[in-house]
C-alpha cells in the first residue's frame, strides 16, 4: 500500500480547515480554538507537506504590531521545527462586518481602499514566508439585490484591484502568482466570478493576465451542478491551474466542504486520474500542492479532526493507486482504443491540409456514409465499467 502520506506527496491544509470550530448559521462552536502552532505539528506528524492561511487565521483581526510579530515568530518557529512549507496564502476579506457589502467591489470606496491595504500587508508576509501562490476568494464580492450592485462597475473595480496588487508584487520583486477561486453563492446570494468559466474570461481582461490563474474548488463547481473534471481539464488547457482546493460535495446544495472523496467519489477518482495521469506521456498534469479546503464534520471532537485530516490524504493516495492500476490494465488500453479515445488527439485536418483540400476530398462528404458511421457504437459503457471495477478493487 502506498497510502501513507509523505511530504513528497505535497499535501497541504488551510489552518482554517482543521481549526474550524464548527460554528454554523444555526449553532455555536462545538470545538475549542486550535493553536496554529499545534496544527502545524499535528499535520506534519500526519505526513503533510505544508499549511496555508488567511492573515486573520494566524493573527487575530485588529492585533497591534507587537502581538502580530509574536504570532508570526511562534508560527515561523513551528515551521522551522517541522520542515513544513507555506506554499499559498490568502486574505480574509469576508469575516469582519466591514466587508459585509464587499471588499474590492464594495460600493463604499473607503472599504475598497482598506481591502487593498489589508491584502498588501499580507502579500509582504507571503513573500517573507516564501509563498508562491496568493489566492483570491471573493466571498463577499456579490449581492442579494440585483439593482443594488452595478455588476459591470463591480467587475471594473475587481479588475482594478487585482491589477493594482499584481503591479505591487511586480514592483516589489515578489515571485508570487495569483489564483482566483470561483464560487457561485454563499455567503452572498450571488457571488461575482461564480464558476471557473467566468473567472477564465475575467483573467483575459487583466493587465497582468500572465501572473493570474485559478484555484478551483471541487465543491464550488459541484454546487452549480457542473462537472469538476471537465472544469479542471479546461483550466489545464488554458495553462491556468495554479492551485487546487480538494474537498467533497453531494451535488447542488449548501457548501459542504466534506473530506476529499466523501462526496462524489466517482468524480474524485476521475480528478485524481486527471491530475496524476493526465499529463504528457501519462505523467502528472499538475505538480503543485494537493491542497485540502474542507471542514471536519461539526459532529466531531478534536480527535475526529485529525482522523478527518488523515482521511483526505489517504483517500487521495488510494485513488491515485487505483488510477495507476486502471491505466496499467491492458484491457483498459484496449477498451480506450476501441472507444477511439486516443483518436481525438489526431488533428482533423492533415498536416498542411487546407479547407480547399477538405472541399476537394470526396471521402469527407460526397462519398461519406453517414448512416454507416451513425451505426458504430462507441464503447463508453465498457470504459466506464472498467473504471468503476478498478475503483472497487474488482480488478
Ligand atoms: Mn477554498
Amino acid at each position: 500500500m502506498t497510502s501513507q502520506p509523505t511530504p513528497a506527496d505535497k499535501f497541504t491544509f488551510g489552518l482554517w480547515t482543521v481549526g474550524w470550530q464548527a460554528r454554523d448559521p444555526f449553532g455555536d462552536a462545538t470545538r475549542p480554538p486550535l493553536d496554529p502552532v499545534e496544527s502545524v505539528h499535528r499535520l506534519a506528524e500526519l505526513g503533510a507537506y505544508g499549511v496555508t492561511f488567511h492573515d486573520d487565521d494566524l493573527v487575530p483581526f485588529g492585533s497591534d504590531t507587537d502581538s502580530r510579530d509574536k504570532h508570526i515568530t511562534r508560527f515561523r518557529d513551528a515551521l522551522a521545527e517541522t520542515g513544513m512549507a507555506v506554499p499559498m496564502m490568502t486574505t480574509n476579506l469576508f469575516t469582519h462586518p466591514v466587508f459585509k457589502e464587499g471588499a474590492f467591489t464594495a460600493n463604499d470606496r473607503d472599504i475598497r481602499r482598506y481591502a487593498l491595504r489589508k491584502t498588501m500587508r499580507n502579500l509582504d508576509l507571503a513573500a517573507e514566508l516564501g509563498a508562491k501562490t496568493y489566492v483570491f476568494w471573493g466571498g463577499r464580492e456579490g449581492s442579494e439585490v440585483d439593482v443594488a450592485k452595478d455588476v459591470r462597475a463591480a467587475l471594473d473595480r475587481f479588475r482594478e484591484g487585482i491589477d493594482t496588487l499584481a503591479q505591487y508584487c511586480v514592483d516589489s520583486g515578489y515571485e508570487i502568482r495569483f489564483a482566483l477561486e470561483p464560487k457561485p453563492n454563499e455567503p452572498r446570494g450571488d457571488i461575482l466570478l461564480p464558476t471557473v468559466g467566468h473567472a477564465l474570461a475575467f483573467i483575459n481582461s487583466l493587465e497582468h493576465r500572465d501572473m493570474v490563474g485559478l484555484n478551483p474548488e471541487v465543491g464550488h463547481e459541484q454546487m452549480s451542478n457542473l462537472n469538476f473534471v471537465h472544469a479542471i481539464s479546461q483550466v489545464l488547457w488554458h495553462g491556468k491551474l495554479f492551485h487546487i482546493d480538494l474537498n467533497g460535495q453531494h451535488g447542488p446544495k449548501f457548501d459542504q466542504d466534506l473530506v476529499f472523496g466523501h462526496g462524489d467519489l466517482l468524480s474524485a477518482f476521475g480528478l485524481v486520474d486527471l491530475l496524476e495521469n493526465g499529463g504528457p506521456n501519462g505523467g502528472p498534469s499538475y505538480d503543485g500542492p494537493r491542497h485540502f479546503d474542507y471542514k471536519p464534520l461539526r459532529t466531531e471532537d478534536i480527535e475526529g479532526v485529525w482522523v478527518s485530516a488523515a482521511a483526505n490524504m489517504r483517500t487521495y493516495l488510494l485513488l491515485k493507486e487505483r488510477a495507476a492500476a486502471f491505466r496499467a490494465d491492458p484491457d483498459v488500453q484496449e477498451a480506450l482504443a476501441a472507444a477511439r479515445v486516443p483518436d481525438l488527439s489526431i488533428p482533423t485536418l492533415a498536416a498542411g491540409e487546407t479547407y480547399t483540400d477538405l472541399l476537394a476530398d470526396r471521402t469527407a462528404f460526397e462519398d461519406f456514409d453517414a448512416e454507416a458511421a451513425a451505426e458504430r457504437g462507441h464503447g463508453a459503457s465498457r470504459v466506464d465499467q472498467l473504471f468503476i471495477e478498478h475503483l472497487l478493487c474488482a480488478r
